[in-house]
């Protein structure tokens, strides 16, 4: 059996995989299986150090061997805050405006894929299967290619892909685009990318469609699909009957017995459509008084990538929103909006998440989301809360027994958080089993399975 080798920008330790997350208990499963290897980057910056360089750390954690490179402080801010998260980040959520398409963040970007490249060929054996993941590494294969390796290469974009007129914006897209051709297999999260895929590679590369999604340029064949990624629901099932799950969902439900809930809860990120939301909010309580005194959004908005201006925006926007609401509205003994810009234990989320009568899940742009499928995972099956879920997340293929809204439709959205407020037991609890059917039968290992399975036919092909 092939040994896997998973390779992201971010490296975790499987052996703490609850406080990282899904994603890292499915690939540290994964990896455990075989034997594998995860390869990334250490997290440390190098004041000083020279560009392009990198000192290779391996250590062993279980069966699993966790490879990471250190990065010296240039090629930190030109390829993670300048080409990864200044342009790639921004363009594929439809942010052109937001954009930076700063020369020198591109050299960067490629100097530090072929440093991976390099120090990962050291590492490699003739049969691994190597899984590479986001946004940061679309270059990966071409260079570990341009070394001579011949391994099944599959690539996974956990961040959606733009139509192609917003792709084609990207000063280097042919570059990159040209770069997927070096992978046997590329998997998006949705339908609506793998079509933004299949158009723009025709259209802009002259490529050949195949069939059952090959797709045949620059010399290469290559298969891509959508492998919508779940959750895995079992963990998430026992984390919300854990002490701290139940500690925190006891305390929160007798401190709101008397409101009704809302929640948000993100990474702090002009995608996720926070702005939008409180002004959505907002109108609930402006259009549906019935609320005041009694409905409570919960905002948790946890820091991230704090050392980019158009954070700090995002950052000064938000609190005015929720002080003007709660000047605006607040009682002395009520306040609509609970804003929290910190990040909580992801022990405690669960907690939150079942005592929440209504889960506000409604970026302007999102690969998948998998605050929703965590939302009804953690949920009552006797009296659960309702899921208004953005059409524009991935998750919106999958969930569609969802209250959908369109999030830049402020009244629109107002209307519907308050039909979510309203709706019958009965409905809610047909809604939230076929919800949660599907967050089981998709989950994260029917996912990883998916793609591996996908990767290994593509090599035979
Ligand atoms: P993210 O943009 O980070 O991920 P998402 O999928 O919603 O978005 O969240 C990832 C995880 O972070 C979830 O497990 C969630 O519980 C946790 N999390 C989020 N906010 C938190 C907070 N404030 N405090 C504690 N934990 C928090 C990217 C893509 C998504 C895609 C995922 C996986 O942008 O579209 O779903 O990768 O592919």
């Amino acid at each position: 059996m092939s040994r896997l080798v998973v390779v992201s920008n971010r490296v975790a330790d499987p052996r703490k995989a609850v406080a990282a997350g899904g994603l890292a208990v499915a690939l540290g499963a994964a990896l455990s299986a075989t034997g594998g290897l995860w390869f990334g980057w250490s997290g440390t910056v190098v004041e000083g150090g020279a560009p392009g360089e990198g000192e290779l750390h391996v250590q062993q954690a279980g069966s699993v061997t966790l490879a990471t490179v250190d990065l010296c402080a240039e090629d930190h801010a030109g390829y993670y805050l300048g080409y990864s998260n200044g342009v790639l980040w921004p363009v594929f959520h439809y942010r052109l405006d937001l954009a930076r398409f700063d020369a020198g963040f591109i050299n960067a970007y490629r100097r530090v894929n072929q440093l991976f490249a390099r120090k990962l060929m050291t590492e490699l054996r003739p049969d691994d299967i190597i899984w590479v993941h986001d946004y940061h590494l679309i270059p990966l294969a071409a260079e570990l290619r341009a070394m001579g390796c011949a391994n099944r290469i599959g690539f996974f974009l956990h961040i959606p892909l733009p139509p192609q007129l917003v792709l084609a914006a990207i000063p280097q897209h042919e570059w990159l685009m040209r770069a997927l051709f070096a992978y046997d297999l590329v998997g998006f999260q949705a339908e609506a990318d793998l079509l933004h895929f299949s158009r723009y590679v025709q259209a802009e590369a002259g490529a050949v469609d195949l069939g059952e999604h090959r797709f045949r340029a620059f010399d290469r064949t290559l298969r891509a699909g959508a492998f919508p990624i779940g959750i895995d629901v079992d963990e998430f099932a026992a984390l919300t009957h854990a002490k701290e799950g139940v500690d925190m969902y006891e305390r929160m439900k007798e401190e709101y017995s008397r409101r009704k809930l809302l929640l948000g809860v993100e990474r702090l990120d002009y995608s996720k459509g926070l702005p939008q939301r409180l002004r959505a909010f907002k109108t609930l309580l402006q259009k549906y008084p019935g609320n005041l005194g009694s409905a409570t959004l919960i905002q948790i908005a946890s820091p991230s990538r704090e050392d980019m201006g158009t954070y700090t925006d995002l950052l000064q926007e938000l609190e005015s929103l929720c002080g003007a609401i709660n000047g605006d509205f607040g009682e002395l003994d009520w306040m609509p909006v609970r804003y929290i810009h910190r990040n909580v234990a992801r022990r405690r989320l669960p907690g939150l998440y079942r005592v929440a009568r209504v889960a506000l899940v409604t970026p302007l742009r999102d690969g998948m989301n998998l605050v929703a499928k965590e939302f009804i995972a953690a949920q009552d099956p006797a009296d659960p809360g309702v899921l208004v879920l953005s059409r524009f997340a991935g998750a919106a293929e999958q969930l569609k027994q969802a209250l959908l809204v369109n999030p830049y439709d402020i009244d629109g959205t107002a209307d519907t958080i308050q039909q979510a407020l309203q709706m019958p037991l009965s409905e809610r609890q047909q809604r939230h089993q076929k919800l949660l059917e599907n967050i089981r039968t998709q989950d994260v290992h029917w996912w990883r399975k998916l793609f591996l399975d996908a990767l290994s036919e593509g090599g035979k092909a």
